[in-house]
């Protein structure tokens, strides 16, 4: 095994600390702009936390690093997560959080690759994948041993590119690249089992030749257990972990909610919001 492939060892109470202050910087993103994707935002934070604060390698002060793992966000409406965690890993400065969503902003609410730290311009949906698919291709033909890792969505299961994605990374044999799935069971039009089915998710990855995991996705400790498993897996196949998750995650206040796609939240609730992912650790 490459000495690059070892796991390491998390810290969990500095994993919890971190994912709260995501989530907090998610609420104060979204509390300016008044509503938006919180729900996504606070959904992901335990998976961006393990990302940023675990398991890439990557150097803030060098954001450009050619060597750096990759890290492809293909739902650009998750990029109020993703900026919380570019803030608190030191790559963007955390003030400019301040004008998520403003206009002339570099923080538009889908993710831009101009700004610093951002490989792909999101908010087409059922791209990212076929990208990172190519990113891992080129780090390979490069000799690098940098790893990928790509973010998609339940909904994005239903586009067609997100399979020819997977069958061309089997086909490459991309074992340094790992694909997480945010099942978080809601899509634009409600859930995906009303829309049309994407279960069993894992066992559609299988039958495409993919190492595949199904985890909690809140549940930070099982993440680094699931990127052990997914870096000492066989050689030769690309990697997918599923992530079960809940949208909100943290603030009870939004969990709840029967349609979480696109938030809007009383100027009331913010502060109970607040207190909530405080309470959360
Ligand atoms: C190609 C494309 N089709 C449609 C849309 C409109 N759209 C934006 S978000 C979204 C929902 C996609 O499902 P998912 O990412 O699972 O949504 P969430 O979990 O955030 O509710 C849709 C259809 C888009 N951005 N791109
Ligand atoms: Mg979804």
């Amino acid at each position: 095994m490459n000495a690059t492939l070892q796991p390491r060892v998390a810290d969990p109470v500095k994993l919890a600390a971190v994912a709260q202050r995501l989530r907090l910087h998610v609420l104060r993103m979204a509390e300016r702009v008044g509503q938006g994707y919180v729900g996504q935002g606070l959904g992901i934070s335990d998976l961006l936390t393990v990302l940023y604060f675990h398991f890439l390698r990557h150097d803030p002060q060098r954001p450009d690093w050619v060597e750096r793992d990759r890290f492809i966000l293909s739902i650009g409406h998750y990029a109020i997560g993703l900026y919380a965690a570019l803030a608190e890993a030191g790559i963007i400065p955390v003030d400019e959080l301040d004008s998520y969503g403003a206009d002339g902003s570099r923080l538009e609410m889908s993710a831009p690759e101009t700004l610093t730290g951002v490989e792909m311009t999101g908010g087409s949906l059922g791209h990212g994948f076929g990208q990172a698919v190519g990113m891992a291709l080129g780090q390979r033909l490069a000799g690098r041993d940098a790893r990928t890792v790509v973010l998609m969505s339940d909904g994005e299961l239903q586009e067609g590119s997100t399979w020819e994605a997977a069958m061309a990374a089997a086909h490459h044999r991309l074992d340094r690249l790992i694909a997480f799935v945010d099942h978080n069971r809601q899509q634009a039009d409600g859930p995906p089992e009303r829309v049309m089915g994407i279960e069993s998710i894992p066992d559609k990855f299988r039958a495409f030749g993919w190492h595949a995991q199904r985890i909690d996705g809140n549940d930070r400790m099982a993440i680094v257990a699931a990127l052990d498993a997914a870096l000492t897996a066989p050689a030769g196949m690309p990697r997918v972990i599923v992530l079960d998750t809940v949208m909100g995650c943290g603030v009870p206040l939004f969990a709840n909610r029967e349609k979480n796609h696109f938030i809007r939240v009383g100027a009331d609730e913010w502060a109970i919001a607040r207190r909530q992912a405080s309470e959360v650790a």
